[in-house]
């Protein structure tokens, strides 16, 4: 692939009026008819051919006002369509036939078939492979769309906006017609046709207009849908109280596939999902997958403002529709279940999956400036960090002034394609704050490091606080400037009240808000009577890591008292990754591993807190991952070493609270039938970590396997069975709950995912034989994403220990796999290989083998452009 940047863009030469496309579905040989009206650009010149994008199509038809083109009039290459000749002053009518294949389209990019469904994928750019188009996000246009087709095969066929009309046509054909007034880019476009389930419900918007719900599923599976309509339902109207958002067609559908490259896809009216984030019961969905079904149903609804209504000019804004719409769907779960637990989630999330991008050979902008593979940038720096960059917005102007910038952004741009700084403008000028050096955050790559001291003086009853913000090169950006930073803060006293100081010298204070806005800048707050403990960025204000060399009882102190929740989770990490790190290194030299009691105990004071939800007392003893601890010991990791470090500091705790987990476990004990809703999700995972902990200090697995028996619901069932393959791993009572795990659930491809995941995540060396031996089992599709994502994507992803063994075996492993899922799905494999991106900072032996893997991929034959993208950045 080429590379294409930022700089060189500039609008069509033709202006696309209307669309009007016919399928005649055929799972071999589909003919698309696409009928577009165009005219010619004021000001472009009449000699300028129209050049479409096409991807792998064969031409069969081309008429320009009905009449055919003779062949010296056009060019076609299977990658481009360029017609010349064209009119100069009248609008004028390209009618062009295509026939593709949609049962072999392997890689889910345009029109494919899974489970003999007929469905279609177009974001980014999958357009192009249904027919030739100007298949770019500031092409909008209203739609026609009729569909014909078997009848008996095809009950459902759909597409986008409201259904204008359907009947039987000839010879058991039938077909349905469609039109979406509201003009959209093509990537939006979405046509699904087979036979399917149906669950339907209505929601009557703020004004009043009836709007028609339906959840497509496979037949049999309607139930499993309800818990999704739910959400929808909670989502519009939320989006309606919070910004003002209402629904805009007389019907709103969702279908769900078992083929799917990503979580779902917001197309105008027809979301298309992975039936993961859709179907849930308590037998077979866990607690996660339910929070999951929530966030994600909302994320795409949202989008029918964020990334519909108003759209992105070209890719390199791909974070103004998905930062934001994030940002929506954070706050929208922080509405329905904890804001403080919400937000300790996300923090995990982002720190987990987010900061070794930014900090690695794959860092990128949130707004790049240059992209090879447009599928490699949907990445958790343009959704994630961009999410943070637009809460960060909030944080700065405040909840008022945030939503007149939103309101503005509504009115000001609705039906249009735009850009981040048109959005950022709208935030300008609904409130005179300039936001030139915030804007930075879209521009400059790298997770800022804040370096911060404190100390008090008595005397005058000063605190002083010095900070030092660095931003760390990264690809193409060797030198930064000093970015504006909000960090909130509070000064807890010694006896633990939020003190309030007279005066702060130093910076721009905004309520419990500093603004760091130069390299070093250094705060100071009078009317401070006894030394006082900083706690600073809370509730992550800004996505940065934070050098702060505060003592032990110091952290233990605000874990006690913040008032701020999140505060409190994150001085409890900050003690323990402290006490992690030297684990690790302790390991490495050979050293006894110990825990200092003050960890110790400040960990089981939350966790018996009853004042405290349940929720936050689970994550309070959820330690940093292996993978947190890596991250923060930075290079020369070795993953076997931190796994034992881990798991001594572990059995210290386990020993340490036995009998705070034996009285959790009671009184988290949950009569009557499982809920899904979020008090009771709480108590599970407070139950569950309890229930881990007691597993370290105990040799036998007869309480996990118990626990396996007894679990009446998939939460406690999945969270047994892990820790009985991950603790005991060859025991009877494993393999026992293993089988039947797989017999209970052999006929659900969801559950059965779990059971691959499981397993995949199993440390150790072993990890590798078995993962090969999962991989010939009759129930392994390597076809299907989830499944390959569950076995060989778990296994990369998330088991430090089993795919970084040091004789680089599983290395070479990954590469092999890559190379065959390649050919036939390019963004899988692409995303599957992402997870060798922090191969530098392993110890050296481990490095090289991981060098000598990557290298064996960059020099296969045939690479797509997808893996190539990322081998190549991966090595530079
Ligand atoms: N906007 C959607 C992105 C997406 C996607 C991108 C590339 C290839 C396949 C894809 N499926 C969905 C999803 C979202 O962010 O809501
Ligand atoms: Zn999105």
């Amino acid at each position: 692939g080429q590379i294409v940047h930022l700089a060189d863009y500039r609008p069509t030469d033709f202006v696309l009026e209307r669309v009007d496309l016919t399928f005649e579905l055929d799972p071999t040989n589909t003919k698309v008819e696409s009928r577009l009206i165009f005219h010619r650009r004021e000001g472009v010149d009449a000699s300028v051919p129209l050049v479409l994008d096409g991807d792998e199509l064969t031409l069969s038809g081309l008429l320009l006002d009905q009449r055919e083109v003779p062949a010296s009039q056009y060019d076609e290459t299977g990658e481009s369509l360029t017609v010349r000749d064209l009119p100069a002053e009248t609008p004028f009518e390209l009618t062009i036939t295509t026939f593709i294949n949609p049962e072999a389209n392997t890689q889910l990019m345009g029109l494919y078939r899974t489970n003999g469904i007929y469905c279609t994928q177009c974001e980014a750019e999958g357009f192009r492979r249904i027919s030739y188009f100007p298949d770019r996000p500031d092409v909008l246009a209203p739609y026609t769309i009729t569909i014909i087709g078997d009848k008996a095969a095809n009950p459902v066929m759909l597409s986008n906006g409201n259904f204008l009309g359907g009947a039987g046509y000839d010879e058991g054909r039938a077909f349905a017609a469609w039109f979406d007034p509201h003009p959209k880019p093509s990537y939006l476009f979405a046509l699904v046709a087979g036979d399917l389930g149906v669950v339907e419900d209505t929601f009557e918007t703020m004004s009043g207009n009836e709007v028609t719900l339906k959840i497509y599923v496979e037949h049999g599976k309607e139930a499993r849908a309800a818990y999704a309509m739910d959400a929808l339902k909670r989502s519009m109207k939320w989006d309606e109280e919070r910004f003002g958002r209402e629904y805009d067609l007389n019907i709103f559908q969702i279908v769900a596939v078992s083929d799917f490259n990503m979580g779902a896809m917001e197309n105008k009216g027809l979301n298309v999902f992975n039936d993961k984030y859709v179907l849930a019961d308590p037998e077979t969905a866990t607690d996660q997958d339910y929070a999951n079904i929530e966030a994600i149903i909302a994320h795409e609804y949202f989008h029918n403002w964020t990334g519909n209504r108003i759209t992105c000019r070209d890719w390199f804004q791909l974070c103004l529709k998905e930062g934001l719409t994030v940002y929506r769907d954070h706050e929208f779960s922080a509405d329905m279940r904890s804001r403080a637990v919400k937000r300790i989630a996300e923090v995990r999330h982002l720190k987990s999956e987010q900061f070794p991008d930014d900090a690695g050979p794959l860092a990128h902008p949130v707004r790049p400036t240059k992209y090879r593979e447009i599928n490699n940038f949907y990445t958790t720096t343009v959704y994630e960090k961009g999410s943070e960059v637009t809460r960060m917005i909030a944080t700065l102007l405040g909840a008022d002034h945030f939503k007149s910038g939103m309101d503005l952004y509504f009115e000001r741009h609705d039906g249009q394609a735009v850009t981040v700084e048109d959005f950022v403008k709208c935030f300008e000028d609904a409130t005179g704050r300039d936001l030139t050096q915030f804007s930075l955050w879209y521009h400059q790559a790298g997770t800022p490091l804040v370096t911060a001291s404190g100390s008090y003086d008595q005397t005058n009853a000063t605190f002083t606080l010095s900070l030092e913000q660095m931003i760390p090169a990264t690809p193409a950006q060797p030198n930064k400037e000093p970015m504006h930073i909000p960090l909130s803060f509070a000064l807890i006293s010694d006896t633990g009240s939020i003190a309030a100081p007279a005066e702060v010298k130093g910076g721009e204070v905004t309520g419990d808000v500093l603004h760091l806005t130069t390299r070093n800048q250094i705060f100071t707050f009078s009317g401070i009577s006894s030394r006082p403990v900083l706690s600073l960025n809370r509730s992550f204000s800004a996505p940065i890591n934070l050098h702060f060399d505060q003592a032990p009882a110091d952290l233990a102190h605000i874990a006690r008292h913040d008032t701020d929740l999140f505060a409190r989770w994150q001085a409890l990490t900050d003690l323990a990754i402290g006490n992690l790190t030297q684990a690790a290194r302790d390991v490495r030299e050979g050293k006894a591993v110990t825990c200092d009691p003050v960890l110790t105990s400040a960990l089981l004071e939350a966790a018996g807190d009853e004042t405290l939800e349940p929720a936050f007392r689970a994550q309070a003893l959820t330690l940093p991952s292996e993978a947190d601890i890596a991250r923060e010991l930075g290079s020369n990791n070795d993953p076997d070493a931190i796994h034992a470090a881990r798991q001594a500091v572990l059995t210290a705790i386990a020993k340490a609270g036995e009998e705070t987990f034996l009285h959790l476990i009671g009184e988290m004990a949950i009569s009557g039938p499982y809920l899904p809703d979020a008090a009771s999700a709480g108590k599970r995972s407070l139950r569950n970590i309890a229930l881990s902990y007691l597993t370290y200090a105990e040799e036998t697995p007869a309480r996990l396997a118990a626990a396996f028996a007894d679990a009446d619901n998939m939460t406690d069932m999945a969270q047994a069975l892990t820790l009985l393959a991950h603790r005991f791993p060859d025991k009877a009572e494993t393999s026992d709950a293993l089988a039947t795990f797989q017999a209970r659930f052999d006929n659900n491809a969801l559950v059965i995912d779990k059971w691959f995941s499981i397993q995949a995540m199993i440390p150790g060396a072993g990890a590798l034989a078995r993962i090969k031996a999962l991989m010939d089992h009759p129930r392994f599709v390597a076809n299907n994403p989830n499944r390959v994502r569950s076995l060989i994507g778990a296994f990369a992803f998330s088991n430090p220990t089993g795919f970084n063994r040091p004789d680089g075996e599983a290395y070479r492993f990954l590469a092999e796999q890559i190379l065959a899922i390649d050919p036939k799905n390019p963004q899988l494999a692409a995303r599957i290989l992402t997870s060798m991106r922090s191969w530098r900072s392993l110890e050296p032996q481990r490095a090289d083998h991981a060098h000598a893997a990557l290298m064996t991929i960059e020099r296969a034959p045939g690479l797509s452009a997808d893996v190539r993208d990322i081998v190549e950045r991966m090595l530079k």
